[in-house]
């Protein structure tokens, strides 16, 4: 029989496709959760079973009975765009969405809601969430005493700063169970191997807030109550087991164990990837029994590779230790661990110290670890912290700094012996302090995300971050012999301090490795760093190694036989993808000391581990040369113990094979024996070979070039050498050439030591930047820190300094100055801390809700005295209701008057303390007793919300009309028309107060809304003078003067005119003689009064005015007064009023008086033509006079023509034309031809005087014609070129358009018949014409030329003609 639950999901399936399944899963076997999944794609209109279960109806506990009474609407089509988890209203066409969903298509969270039924689903948003949300949904079990359980689906938001709260309990005061955030499950990537969360108080409040930049896909979860475990939200126990519902535990198929059988008894078969054996299954334990040398839940580690394991508990009914991260631990000489501190999530009274006793570690597989919280015998001991660091040495645990449980970071020093097991707080004395002129800092430092490292008696604090001083860059020393406290300067590279890095001391080098942490930046930010320095406590210099591929930060580090091994950490870069690089890491790198080289060992880790690594904030220590790593954070705290077990070096036979082993430990080449060796090799000093070749990486040069200071440039291990002016690789430098530094040393004696341009950079404030040497706080324009400038003696400066540094944002303690500041305000915490510091102030999302913005500031309340009671801002239940940690207590008058309180769902809440050291609880305040008639709502508003103004009496959530007090509104929250006030929970109205000028006000602030136009002031009380109103609106009112002879149009079409209903006018008439003509037009409906008055000035106020029109439209209004009537312009001036009343704006007046003699129609004609024909007469003489000239100028342009080509020498022939013989035609014509030429030429190839021109075809040689046939044109050219006397030009000027030319040529003049000239007579002469160039064809005479197309013989001979260059 199906439940029903899943008969309602069935149903929801049919709603939604009335036509048939509209994906594959719904009605499979999936049942209703792939109709759910579906919905959470965007589909979502079936959220209702669960929703409407959430929806308030407390009373009606059951998904099923709740659906039916509000059966869903079909979709309908008035809405823009479909309306996710709600309904379309019809009427509105909006979307009405279900409780706790928001937005215009109801596609995203909000609100607080109840969610109380036995199963269901919350999510984020259909599709990406959006910025600035907060939504808090309350899980409330129907059954007494059930677990819920949570089943993370999916879960994908903004790394550190986009949080799921989850609770376990009724409100944000009870115990946190989880904050999620980043990228726990998001397609096939997950952290969390059975992602499930318990809840057993019978509630759970789940919060999320996003911030205000960056978004991603959010979350799913569903949820049940008293289910069993599984690793798949469809299916019971993994798949791999049936639920016994009476205890909410699986019983599972004899291949699986586990809670949630999810894992495999024996993965693999016992066998390695390849099915090569490596151990027996053993059914009835469920386990695999290894072979010898191999370990793991499949046998598949192989022991001399190493190998990781999970310590169980010796006896498995102990109490397990409370799972912690971003604490301190360590193990003591006898081997013991201790773990101090540590962020818990919850606010218990507990032990700081634990202790535990590892057995049997290295004997496979019964290593087991015994925990046992430790009770400090001494009365005082140090609050519970985290964040802070702590060294063991001779038998003293010594803890500094942290954050503690309050949110404050502290500097102190404590120590616990562990043979008396007593507290002691040290008083450190002040040794070394930083000082830059006039500022001194002296140690110890508040600070959190520090490391310690016990060196020689000494403890060496490097960085951390302080809530003063920002990220720190500090080397901070502590004698443990004399209790001398250092702030020690450093040389070296110029390191950028920051937080949640690592530290390692190496014991054959001899120095600290510093590795990751999120550091300060030259922007006022910091970021996650992959850079590795070393530090030499002795000499005290930085040295930069070389950099890891990954950045990271609360990872941990261990350093062994010359390695250091890297675990976890936070890779996530801020920004909104990670692009692969994730919150929770499970890396584990390598860094080979000896050989300056990262390398990763992810291989090492087996895929089949039965933990979940990826985690942050978690410790690593070595305890035989075995990794131990403990606790940590991955959305939940872990309290687990996990052994990473090096390999050996001896398995190692060949001596590459050696060098490249990545087996936990450095291994080294012995060249003598042939041998690989565990480094350091004691016994052999030389004949060792420890790395596999030497060459510097392939970016040494690129390393080195970006290195702008001879220090930093000298203090690393690339092979940097600083040549003459810039950092360069060092075989790239002519060290004969140039000068080369090599040493800070010589850099320094070069004038060229650390310039603190990048120290100063880093600092970020006031208060860190002024006591660092070489910085100085410039606050001019932009503050920054900077290079103490040479002239340190400046008068200026000595005002700077001193106690010159603002407050910083630490000292700040309201919102309100806090903001101001350019800092970030908490505002569940009540902490002000710097904008670039919320990663470090708050790793595991500690804050719940912050802001930078004034406005969004919490309202300030009147009762100052409660600073931590964050609900008295809220005054409405609605408001009240959307914070997670308040709720409203209705004081039970059934008229919505009530308190905004801290509480959770049951009750209000307050907070107590609990025996000291900062421990808090809270617990159930009696406010809001119901023997008072008082009534408690959390995720619910009451029914009747009327402010105190009215009751619902008629129906059960409206307000009776009318509200009480002149209030109005829906809920009577605002005050009527012409009261003003905060009508809201009980506030009062007051009248407007307007001098009758005005029937309302704005309901809030008062201010009148003058119905005159002109009238201005919050009562009433002026005329607009600027715009040229006149009078006295306390006695009369205001008029606009308007100038006679002038038309003048008043718009009153703004929104600030709405108010207005009348505006009156006034008027002087000026001249006496003339009468006086007043026109009036209104655009809309409206009324008029005229009125006069005539009187002298000085007693004019004693004579009233004179009625002229009353009350006519004055739509369009045009009158005439005559001077006769009244007295214009003299002593006693009338003056005219116009009242225009009862109209609605938007509308236009057009107004106007006028005084003009009249006009004579007849005179005016006649002056009009006369003028129009004299005008008309001088422009015909103008257009003749025009005309001639023109002509006049046409003329002179010829003969200046004319002139200009008689100047070309030319004189003229007399030819004597004589009969010539047929037989001798064509010698003669050619004679002919030549002496006419440029009358031939000037008609271009055309000649009709030639004879051969005349007639085309005979012309032709018929001779030539047989020869050629009709092929090559320009070989019958030639050849009769060669036979006759054609005249070829001795000169071709072109004119400037290259279409004419002036083309020259000798002619011989007719001899008249004699064979030569007769004496004295000149027988040749000089012949010029104007000939055409270019293409004949578009000639002025393309007759001819179209017979020349026509016979082929012709047209190379024409070419020719015309186009003498074609030759
Ligand atoms: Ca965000």
């Amino acid at each position: 029989m199906p439940s029903p639950w899943a008969w309602t999901l069935w149903w929801g399936c049919l709603m939604l496709n009335p036509g048939g399944p509209p994906w594959g899963g719904c009605g499979e076997g999936g049942g209703g959760w792939a109709m759910v999944q579906a919905s959470q794609r965007g589909l979502g209109t079936d959220a209702t079973p669960t929703l409407s279960g959430a929806a308030g109806a407390g009373t009606t506990p059951g998904p099923s009975s709740v659906w039916l009474s509000t059966p869903p609407t079909p979709p309908a089509s008035p809405c823009p765009g479909p309306c996710g988890n709600g309904v379309c209203d019809e009427h509105t066409g909006r979307c009405q969405c279900f409780p706790g969903w928001r937005g215009r298509e109801c596609n995203l969270c909000g609100g607080k809601i109840k969610l109380n039924s036995t199963k269901g689903w919350l999510a984020d948003a259909i599709g990406n969430y959006t910025v600035d949300s907060k939504c808090t949904w309350l899980i409330e079990s129907p059954i007494e005493n059930a677990k819920i359980r949570l089943h993370i689906k999916e879960f994908a938001t903004e790394c550190g700063w986009d949080h799921l709260y989850i609770f376990d309990g009724d409100s944000v005061f009870s115990d946190l169970k989880a904050v999620y955030s980043g990228m726990v499950r998001h397609d096939r990537y997950q952290i969390q191997r059975v992602p499930e969360l318990i809840g057993t108080s019978g509630s759970m409040l789940l919060h999320f807030y996003s911030d205000v930049a960056y978004n991603m896909t959010g979350f799913n979860i569903t949820f049940s109550v008293n289910a069993c475990p599984s690793e798949r939200y469809d299916q019971t126990c993994s798949g791999n087991g049936s639920c016994d519902e009476s205890t909410g535990e699986c019983r599972c198929d004899e291949d699986f164990k586990g809670p949630a059988c999810s894992i495999p008894a024996c993965p693999n078969n016992c066998a390695s990837l390849d099915n090569v054996p490596h151990g027996v299954c053993d059914k009835r334990k469920k386990r695999c029994d290894c072979f010898s040398g191999w370990t793991g839940e499949s046998c598949s580690q192989a022991v001399s590779n190493g190998y990781w394991s999970v310590l169980t508990r010796d006896d498995p009914s102990a109490e397990v230790p409370v799972a912690r991260t971003s604490h301190a631990s360590m193990i003591d000489e006898f081997g013991q661990m201790w773990v101090i501190g540590g962020e818990t999530f919850d606010h218990q009274p507990r032990q700081m110290v634990l202790k535990v006793d590892i057995d049997n570690l290295d004997e496979l597989p019964t290593a087991t670890a015994n925990w046992q919280e430790v009770k400090a015998k001494s009365n005082k001991g140090p609050s519970f912290r985290y964040g802070h660091s702590a060294v063991i040495h001779e038998r003293k645990i010594y803890m500094y700094g942290g954050t503690m449980r309050s949110g404050h970071t502290s500097k102190e020093l404590w120590a616990l012996d562990l043979d008396l097991l007593s507290w002691d707080r040290v008083e450190t004395e002040s040794g070394q302090c930083m000082i830059n002129e006039d500022h001194k800092l002296c140690g110890p430092i508040h600070s959190m995300g520090h490391t310690a490292t016990v060196v020689a008696h000494r403890m060496i604090v490097i960085f951390g971050h302080s809530p003063k001083y920002g990220y720190l860059d500090t080397v901070q020393e502590y004698h443990l012999g004399s209790n001398e406290w250092s702030i020690v300067p450093t040389s070296g590279f110029p390191v950028r301090g920051g937080f949640g890095h690592s530290s390692v001391w190496d014991e054959i080098t001899n120095k600290i490795y510093v590795y990751g942490g999120f550091v300060s930046n030259l922007a006022p930010s910091a970021v996650i760093t992959n850079e590795l320095f070393s530090f030499d406590p002795i000499l005290k210099t930085w040295t930069r190694h070389s950099f890891s591929d990954s950045y990271r930060y609360l990872h941990s580090a261990v350093a062994s036989h010359g390695l250091m091994i890297v675990f976890g950490g936070n890779t996530h870069n801020d920004t909104s993808f990670s692009h692969g690089a994730k919150c929770f890491s499970a890396d584990l790198l390598v860094y080979d000391i000896v050989c300056d080289k990262w390398h990763s060992a992810q291989d090492v880790i087996p895929k089949n581990l039965d933990v979940d690594l990826a985690r942050y904030g978690h410790t690593a220590v070595l305890k035989n040369d075995t990794m131990l790593v403990h606790g940590g954070f991955h959305g939940v705290l872990k309290n687990d113990l996990i052994a990473y077990h090096p390999g050996d070096c001896n398995m190692f036979k060949n001596r590459a094979a050696c060098l490249k082993s990545k087996v936990g430990v450095k291994c080294v080449w012995d060249t003598k024996r042939d041998q690989c060796l565990r480094h350091p090799a004691d016994r052999l000093k030389s004949g060792v070979e420890t790395c596999l070749n030497h060459e510097a990486p392939d970016n040494s040069t690129s390393v080195c070039q970006s290195l702008d200071t001879c220090t930093a440039c000298v203090s690393t291990t690339s092979d940097c050498v600083w040549c003459h002016d810039h950092c360069t690789w060092s075989p790239a430098c002519d060290e004969k050439e140039k000068r080369t530094y090599k040493r800070t040393v010589d850099c320094r004696e070069a004038g060229l030591g650390t310039t603190p341009k990048e120290w100063c950079g880093a600092l970020h404030s006031c208060h860190s930047c002024s006591p660092k040497p070489g910085c100085s706080w410039e606050s001019a324009k932009v503050s920054k820190c900077r290079e103490t400038r040479k002239k340190t003696t400046n008068v200026n400066h000595t005002e700077e300094s001193g106690n010159a540094c603002p407050a910083s944002c630490s000292e700040r303690t309201n919102c309100m100055n806090c903001t101001h500041g350019l800092c970030m305000w908490c505002k569940n915490l009540h902490m002000c801390i710097d904008r670039n510091a919320y990663l470090a102030s708050f790793p595991y999302g500690q804050c719940m809700d912050w802001t930078t913005e004034k406005d969004d500031c919490p309202v300030p309340s009147k009762n100052e005295t409660l600073p931590d009671d964050i609900c008295v801002g809220y005054r409405t239940c609605k408001s009240c209701r959307s914070n997670p940690s308040c709720g409203w207590c209705d004081d039970g008058s059934l008229t919505g008057l009530g308190t905004c309180m801290v509480g959770g769902a049951a009750s209000p809440l307050k907070r107590v303390n609990q025996g000291g050291h900062g421990h808090f609880a809270w617990v159930p305040d009696d406010q809001c007793p119901q023997s008072d008639g008082k009534s408690w709502h959390f995720t619910t508003c009451p029914d009747c919300e009327c402010n105190g103004h009215s009751s619902c009496t008629v129906e059960k959530s409206t307000c009776d009309k009318p509200c009480d007090e002149f209030t109005g509104g829906e809920h009577c929250e605002k005050c009527t028309k012409g009261y003003f006030g905060d009508a809201v929970n009980g506030g009062s109205c007051q009248a407007c107060q307007c001098n009758n000028q005005a029937s309302a006000c704005n309901h809030e602030t008062g201010k009148c809304h003058c119905t005159t136009k002109g009238i201005i002031g919050d009562h009433c009380e002026t005329c607009d003078k600027v715009n040229h109103y006149f009078g006295d609106p306390v006695k009369d009112s205001c008029f606009y003067h308007l100038t006679i002879d002038y038309q003048f149009t008043f718009n009153l079409s703004k929104s600030d005119d709405r108010h207005f209903t009348a505006i009156n006018f006034k008027n002087d008439p000026t001249k006496s003689d003339v009468d006086v003509d007043f026109s009036i037009t209104c655009s809309v409906p409206a009324r008029m009064n005229l009125t006069f008055r005539h009187a002298p000035l000085e007693n004019r106020k004693q004579i009233s005015e004179e009625q002229l029109y009353t009350d006519v439209n004055c739509s369009t209004f045009k009158e005439r007064f005559a001077k006769e009537d009244f007295s214009f312009g003299d002593a006693s001036n009338t003056t005219f009023y116009v009242y225009v009343y009862d109209f609605e704006p938007p509308l236009w007046i057009v107004i106007s008086f006028s005084q003009h003699p009249k006009l004579d129609l007849l005179q005016f004609f006649i002056t009009f033509s006369t003028c129009f024909l004299a005008l008309l007469l001088v422009a015909a003489v103008l257009w003749k006079i025009k005309q001639r000239y023109d002509r006049y100028r046409r003329r002179q342009r010829l003969f200046v023509e004319m002139e200009q080509m008689a100047s070309r020498p030319f004189g003229s022939v007399l030819v004597e034309l004589e009969h010539i013989p047929p037989d001798a035609k064509s010698s003669s014509s050619l004679t002919g031809n030549s002496a006419s030429a440029p009358s031939l030429t000037t008609s271009t190839n055309l000649n009709p005087v030639s004879p051969s021109g005349e007639h085309p075809s005979g012309g032709s040689n018929p001779g030539t014609g047989d020869q050629s046939g009709g092929g090559g044109g320009g070989g019958q050219v030639r050849k009769r070129k060669r036979k006759s006397y054609r005249p070829s030009p001795i000169a071709l000027e072109p004119c400037e358009d290259n279409r004419a030319a002036v083309l020259s040529l000798v002619v011989r003049l007719p001899t008249g018949g004699q064979p030569y000239a007769p004496p004295g007579y000149t027988g040749i002469a000089v012949a010029s014409a104007l000939v055409t160039l270019g293409n004949p064809r578009k000639t002025s005479t393309d007759v001819s030329s179209q017979k020349s197309m026509e016979d082929p013989k012709r047209k190379g001979r024409k070419s020719h003609h015309a186009h003498p260059s074609d030759i």
